[in-house]
């Protein structure tokens, strides 16, 4: 498998954890959102993904899958082990309400073509363009907090698809600075997830296009 991955984009490490926690070898084609005016937009990768977007995984059938939920959802089908929902149907639901509000509400508002286009569209200033960023953080993040479960991982005692989105966007959220004094259970999951291997070695630094 190849997978066509950014090294800052939360969404490709979403996709590079579960690689790692399933234990499947993947090899990593970085795609340079912002350098040449974005390599996401030459028709070499358009020809992959229409969307223009990373991630997109290119299976070793040929066929190209986009979207890391879909993807993510994918690789769980077809390597069940570990799984990344729990067997019961509430707790599946519970965790999904997590991942869906970074996936969903969060990174939708935050991702860097909205920033830009905030930026160079609609003429924000960059105070305003942070003030932006950090608002949808902090409101999900309130929202988070309080679904989450005791510890050590987001919804307990179990690496789920909620760590595997959180993870990201917490990387992202302290990138922009965010202040995560108020989010304790978000911090303790985060540095739990980071401590096994499949995050670690997922982490933006820890990979081949890393700056
Ligand atoms: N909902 C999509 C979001 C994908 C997305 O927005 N990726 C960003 C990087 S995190 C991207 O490729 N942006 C392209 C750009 O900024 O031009 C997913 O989960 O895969």
């Amino acid at each position: 498998m190849k997978l066509y991955t950014y090294f800052r984009s939360s969404a490709a490490y979403r996709v590079r954890i579960v690689l790692n926690l399933k234990g499947l070898p993947c090899d990593m084609a970085p795609i340079h959102l912002t350098k040449d005016g974005g390599y996401q937009r030459k028709p070499e990768f358009i020809a992959i993904n229409a969307q223009m977007r990373v991630p997109a995984l290119e299976l070793s059938s040929g066929d190209v899958l986009t979207q890391s939920l879909a993807i993510i959802e994918y690789l769980d089908d077809i390597h069940p082990e570990p799984p990344l929902l729990p067997p019961d149907a509430l707790a599946r639901a519970k965790v999904r309400a997590i991942a869906q509000i970074v996936a969903c509400d969060i990174h939708p508002l935050n991702n860097l073509l909205v920033l830009q286009y905030l930026k160079r569209q609609l003429k924000h200033e960059q105070a305003e363009i942070d003030a932006w960023y950090h608002h949808w953080v902090i409101e999900g993040f309130k929202a988070i907090e309080a679904m989450m479960a005791p510890g050590p991982y987001a919804c307990g005692t179990h690496v789920t698809l909620a760590d595997v989105c959180l993870v990201p966007q917490v990387f992202n959220a302290r990138r922009l600075k965010v202040p995560l004094d108020a989010f304790p259970k978000i911090v303790a999951a985060d540095a739990a997830c980071l401590k096994l291997a499949a995050f670690d070695r997922a982490r933006p630094e820890n990979q081949p296009d890393a700056e």
